[in-house]
């Protein structure tokens, strides 16, 4: 039998250093744990302490040359976390605060939210302590190319298949490939979020965006609910933001913020315009990572330093950064009434802050199941670069809209609380997890 207290304190003592780890660790053993403890064929497993453990964790230097001709030296990671359910998939995180802490976490998170997908597709996470703050495009290029020198050795399209994540985009997506191309002399589907035309699938760039709304779709849903009128806080400005913000649009919400590291944009008349969503991409590729620049664009307010989580609002979408939103910043939105609160970045929230929407029994979706639809259409894109085939925007958007759906009936399957409240957290945590140690005892050890 487990106990999650002994079980954590000796994660903690393996894992020095790692608190975004033990935190991601933490949630989902406290969800799963009586599920393991009922299962004598998950405790002769000892799934706990395996699925505890990556697989592998890769190292690496990348040494790049700025438009100085300084020599910049920077490290490269690979967590190849669990494939019991199929190849390590996961992002790439370019962004100065990386550490192997934060990949552990993104990784150990990325499995259960692949297992949701139910596309077969294992976890894992990479990244680099690069920022592509400031720097110039051929910075980019040159870092991108050096990285993926290293990286090549270690992927391969049934292997270990890497995407975007935070400052990895289309454009790093692009200099991934090409360097891996002019290596290996391969065409497959190694990377995803490939550009359209040489391997990429339409509706990648949304995915994520317009999935999380398709979950929170479903979610209004099962509170005989509805998008209309509905007024939404968005933090970030990334690909995600832009994503969440076109669909939100589209059924029928206001949009009235999003943020970056200056502060906030509180845009009352709503993002709704195809100028001001398309501003959204501008800003991205400045490398200035700033949203300033929008209030002034179209007039609207911009409040220095501050998060969005104070504006009133019907629904709130973390779409930035892990812990982003704090135990405070929930007390705040629930006191101006928040009714939904949907995590689209990856453990947005802190733990203070999903207990205070618990306790106030405000519906919280957790980021792996929500977030899900960007790693989903991953999946979708393997699934044509293994056919040399492309599928219509129609086909794709159908089925991420069917994936989300059935997410989200995983999580009310697995979190209805007797009162009726649906544990959204625990939800996902478990439907994502038996998957998972479900194969691996049926693969051994
Ligand atoms: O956090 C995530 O799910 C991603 N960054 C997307 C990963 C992927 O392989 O598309």
């Amino acid at each position: 039998m487990y106990d999650l207290d002994s079980f954590m304190a000796e994660v903690e003592r393996k894992n020095p250093a790692q608190p975004e780890f033990i935190q991601a660790a933490r949630e989902v053993v406290a969800s799963v744990i009586d599920t393991v403890n009922s299962n004598p064929l998950y405790l002769k497993n000892k799934i706990l302490d395996r699925i505890i453990e990556p697989d592998r964790i890769i190292t690496f230097k990348v040494e790049w040359e700025d438009d100085n001709h300084e020599l910049q030296v920077n490290r490269g990671y690979r967590v190849q976390y669990n494939n019991a359910l199929g190849p390590y998939k996961g992002g790439l995180r370019f962004h100065a605060n990386v550490t192997l802490g934060t990949l552990k976490f993104l990784g150990f998170e990325q499995i259960f939210k692949n297992s949701l997908t139910t596309l077969p597709m294992g976890g894992g996470k990479g990244g680099s302590d690069f920022s592509p703050k400031g720097k110039s495009d051929q910075e980019i290029m040159r870092f991108c190319r050096a990285f993926m020198t290293e990286l090549q050795k270690y992927i391969g399209p049934d292997t270990d298949v890497p995407a975007g994540d935070l400052g990895v985009g289309g454009r790093e997506i692009g200099y991934l490939y090409g360097q891996y191309k002019k290596i290996r002399d391969e065409n497959t589907g190694v990377l995803t979020g490939k550009g359209w035309g040489w391997g990429g699938s339409l509706v990648r760039p949304e995915a994520t965006g317009f999935g999380t709304m398709y979950f929170a779709s479903e979610m209004l849903k099962e509170h005989g609910d509805s998008f209309e009128g509905k007024r939404i806080a968005i933090s970030g400005f990334g690909n995600v933001a832009w994503g969440a913000v076109t669909k939100a649009s589209q059924l029928g919400a206001k949009v009235v913020t999003i943020s970056g590291p200056d502060g906030y944009v509180l845009d009352e008349e709503g993002i709704n315009t195809p100028e001001k969503i398309a501003y959204m991409l501008e800003l991205r590729a400045s490398n200035n990572d700033i949203v300033a620049p929008y209030a002034e664009k179209f007039g609207a307010k911009f409040v220095k330093g501050r998060k969005p989580w104070e504006v009133k609002v019907d629904m709130a979408f973390p779409c930035a950064l892990q812990n982003e939103l704090t135990g405070e910043d929930a007390e705040m939105l629930i006191k101006n009434g928040v009714k939904y609160v949907v995590e689209t970045s990856n453990m947005g929230c802190c733990p203070e802050a999903i207990e205070a929407f618990q306790k106030a029994r405000i519906p919280f979706a957790p980021g792996k199941a929500a977030n899900a639809g960007g790693v989903a259409v991953s999946g979708l894109e393997m699934s044509q670069n293994a056919q040399h085939y492309n599928w219509s925007s129609e086909e794709v958007d159908q089925k991420l809209h069917g994936i989300m759906k059935n997410i989200h009936n995983a999580c009310v399957k697995e979190g209805r609380c007797a009162d009726g409240y649906i544990d959204y957290v625990k939800g996902a945590n478990i439907a994502g997890f038996k998957k998972v140690a479900d194969a691996m005892c049926q693969q051994g050890y």
